[in-house]
């Protein structure tokens, strides 16, 4: 049977999830939403993991969700469906999510994208929140992370037209980290993993915890988080063989320990 969600493990370090439903533009059906946070569930906890790449290759990202399988379906149907439940692991992943994004990012393909730490678009990238243009609205975090990202008058314009922004737009407005060539996309993204991944992981998980924990704390709170982190990292054989290789002049050998 034809996987869904396609798991690859390119290089050290480094895992690379592929939305796999072309036919659908990797609608997010129950059974991809199902397959992603299983395996993001999976990953959080593998050891040989520390960083991870979320495509839906070269073409398209994903076209939100699966609108056929919603179509009919009433209040009590979708509060069964609990898709939040599925949502939690791609929110709560402890190590770099990294989104490499051609083609379409609509809808829930767009907040998806948005649940990742970077986002490496292709030349070819198309975000938008179309929820309206069905008749709903965005319901994984669109009118939210959307807001925090680029600012509520340009969240709005996305929102309340349902038209998208290219990949130009979406890099102006802060939604992209960057913009490559489509072709480079991909290698693009798992390039930053590896290099990522290369790093002290306790640092680099905290940097991500204190970052998306302290963005809606008080200013002050926020910072004390910050600081506590950084002194825990003084716990850590990576802190001591990282100031002593530079003290020494020499290149750490960090054991993520
Ligand atoms: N759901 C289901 N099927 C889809 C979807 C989708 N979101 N997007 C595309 N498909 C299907 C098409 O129906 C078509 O199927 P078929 O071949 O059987 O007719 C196939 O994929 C190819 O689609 P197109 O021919 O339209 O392909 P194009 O390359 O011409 O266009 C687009 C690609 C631009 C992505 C276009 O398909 C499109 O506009 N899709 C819909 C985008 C959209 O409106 N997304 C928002 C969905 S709603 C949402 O994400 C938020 C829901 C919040 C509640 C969640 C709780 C569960």
């Amino acid at each position: 049977m034809t996987e869904v969600v396609v798991l690859e493990r390119p290089r050290a370090g480094v895992a690379v999830l592929r939305l796999n439903r072309p036919e659908a533009r990797n609608a997010l059906s129950m059974p991809v939403r199902e397959a992603l946070a299983r395996h993001l569930t999976d990953l959080a906890g593998d050891d040989g993991v520390r960083a991870v790449v979320l495509t839906g290759g070269p073409d398209v990202f994903a076209a939100g969700a699966d609108i056929k399988a919603m179509a009919t379906a009433g209040p009590a149907e979708m509060m069964r469906r609990g898709v939040e439940r599925l949502w939690a692991p791609i929110k709560d992943f402890p190590k770099p999510l990294i989104a490499a994004v051609n083609g379409w990012a609509l809808g829930g393909g767009c907040e998806l994208a948005m649940h990742a730490d970077i986002i490496i678009a292709g030349a070819s990238a198309r975000f938008g929140q179309p929820e309206i243009k069905v008749g709903i609205m965005p319901g994984a975090g669109g009118t939210q992370r959307l807001v925090r990202a680029v600012g509520r008058y340009k969240a709005m314009k996305l929102l309340l037209t349902g038209e998208p922004v290219d990949a130009a737009e979406a890099e102006a407005m802060g939604l992209v980290s960057e913009v490559v060539p489509d072709a480079e996309t991909l290698g693009r993204a798992l390039d930053l993993a590896a290099a990522i991944a290369a790093l002290p992981a306790l640092a680099v998980c905290k940097i991500k915890e204190v970052v998306r924990a302290g963005a809606d704390l008080p200013l002050d709170a926020a910072l004390v988080l910050e600081r506590q982190a950084l002194h825990l990292l003084f716990d850590t054989a990576d802190q001591k063989e990282g100031m002593a290789a530079f003290i020494e002049k020499r290149k750490p050998a960090f054991n993520q320990t």
